[in-house]
């Protein structure tokens, strides 16, 4: 075919270093940026025969998220604006690892498997981050695309859940919205000014200040939902005044992290729990409100700290479901709920609304024979579920979401600080020559390998009190990720720092041995 050939061609401007393996992680490819040419050249071709194969526009966006500067990655989004399916990943690791004159056979290999009809027509939607890294890259995505005859839309620099939106919208005909960047801003904020702003007055209310806006500085650097999450301060050389409410944004704008300092100066961080609460709370006494029986459930990961899940399950009395990290996970089990709130602790997540339970509220929203606080509710739910980026996490649509439900219920930030304590915790990351020794079992709460490590970490959690801890590799780093909580700081840290010191040991540590904190 002549496609083939033209592959050939152009992949040889693209190619592969010699040796170099990479994982689908967590959330794509990811690793230093000098690594990653022809990943995307090969992502282009994999997304376009991705289209191919669903009939359906594909999304690839090149950005690290969370990540330092220096490195960059690929996300790909499937026609619904999720995350690509897993027997995918499995095949874009298959042809990103396949060797420069392997790399027809590992195609065509996908190609037979899939049963790819190529006389289809092929659209794949490309945006890109902020990192210098990313212009060269998303060309390298474009022109596996158009080496393989796919039509291409370069949406240039938006966010992850931009971009998730725009594939979304394209897919359902423009139903979810208009497939530009100013329907992104229509559908997410400026009908929740509209809808929202009788009742709360959200758009007086609402002033934002912004900080590291990207026109200096390095990106995530000692900023970002990420630092703050795991450093538990406010980002470097940030003036905040008591009391004042700050949220922080990662790499890409899929996680928000939410924060303020009290007036003697001490910290506190309102993280992905705080806000699965705050929102599940609001949907919960609005469904009762307005006498609708919709299930509703919280997703968490392992790291979601364990007075978050305590406060859901005996004061709330809502479901918790704890899945392995990753919000391709958390937003599959979400789906099986009328309303799914997924968030891991870390500031990803958004809500889930299955169609009958939309259609239910639509439907009470505009019956006009039930009672004014039924009828109130029902509206608020709709206007709800209009604010909400259903496809991913959103850290915008979010931030709206959270200033929303403040607003409306007339509340603080201190005293949505207040409605659970969280355990103290402490989150550590080690370097071992290969993490892939680590693996993991019970949503990654426990690790089957090495032989003893498990056992070391049962050991260490015995000796403190309310102690938990877990460690597992991660899948966008090359680290392993230690957390730990446990009744004091003190306590946390020291069993984090211990629990180190065990992965360093059985897991094969390089560098330097933990140090106490
Ligand atoms: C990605 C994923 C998240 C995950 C995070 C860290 O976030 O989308 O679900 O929590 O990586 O993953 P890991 O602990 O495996 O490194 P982002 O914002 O970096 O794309």
């Amino acid at each position: 075919m002549a496609e083939f050939q033209e592959i050939s061609k152009l992949s040889a401007l693209h190619p592969k270093p010699a040796g170099l393996v990479l994982q689908y992680g967590t959330s794509g490819f990811r690793t230093n940026a000098k690594q990653l040419d022809h990943i995307m050249f090969r992502m282009g071709l994999l997304a376009t025969v991705r289209s191919k194969k669903t009939k359906a526009t594909i999304g690839v966006m090149v950005t690290a998220s969370h990540n330092p500067e220096e490195d960059n990655g690929v996300k790909l989004v499937d026609p619904m604006g999720e995350m690509v399916t897993q027997d995918w990943e499995e095949h874009a690791t298959q042809l990103a690892n396949a060797d420069q004159e392997d790399l027809l056979t590992a195609l065509k290999n996908i190609i037979e498997k899939e049963a790819i009809n190529m006389s289809q027509e092929a659209n794949v939607f490309v945006g890109k981050d902020t990192r210098s890294s990313s212009a060269s890259l998303s060309q390298a995505v474009l022109d596996g695309v158009s080496a393989l005859g796919g039509h291409s839309k370069d949406y240039g620099l938006v966010t992850t859940p931009q971009l998730h939106y725009m594939v979304c919208c394209q897919n359902t005909q423009g139903k979810y919205g208009e497939a530009t960047v100013e329907g992104y801003y229509t559908k997410f904020c400026q009908e929740l000014l509209l809808s929202f702003s009788p009742p709360c007055h959200l758009k007086k209310e609402l002033q934002i200040s912004l900080n590291n806006d990207g026109s200096k500085g390095r990106l995530n650097h000692q900023c970002g939902a990420d630092y703050v999450k795991v450093q538990q301060k406010p980002p470097t050389g940030i003036k905040i005044n008591p009391g004042e409410r700050c949220c922080s944004f990662d790499g890409d704008a899929d996680r928000i992290v939410y924060y303020y300092t009290d007036s003697e100066g001490t910290f506190h961080l309102l993280d992905g729990d705080k806000m699965a609460t705050l929102i599940s709370t609001f949907l919960k006494e609005l469904l009762t409100q307005a006498g609708l029986d919709l299930k509703i459930a919280v997703v968490q990961t392992a790291y979601a700290n364990g007075s978050s899940t305590h406060y859901l399950e005996n004061t709330m009395k809502v479901l918790v479901r704890c899945t392995k990290t990753g919000v391709k996970h958390l937003h599959h089990v979400a789906q099986e709920f009328d309303v799914g709130v997924y968030f891991e602790a870390n500031g990803h997540g958004t809500v889930l609304f299955s169609k009958a339970a939309e259609e239910k509220i639509q439907q009470l929203a505009e019956d006009t024979n039930v009672n004014d606080e039924r009828k109130k509710a029902a509206l608020l739910l709709r206007n709800t579920i209009n604010v909400i980026n259903q496809t991913v996490g959103d850290a915008i649509s979010d931030m709206l979401l959270i200033e929303a439900i403040l607003a409306i219920k007339g509340m603080t930030i201190q005293q949505w600080d207040t409605i659970y304590t969280d355990l103290p915790n402490r989150q550590l990351k080690v370097k071992v020559a290969d993490r892939r020794v680590i693996d993991t079992t019970d949503a990654e709460r426990r690790a089957v390998t090495p032989a003893g490590l498990q056992e070391a970490i049962d050991n260490l959690v015995k000796k403190y009190r309310q102690a938990r801890s877990f460690v597992r590799p991660s899948g966008t780093e090359d680290v392993v990720r230690v957390y730990a909580e446990a009744d004091t700081q003190e306590s946390a840290d020291a069993l984090a720092h211990e629990v180190s010191l065990a992965v360093y040991r059985l897991a094969g540590g390089v560098g330097d041995e933990p140090k106490p904190l």
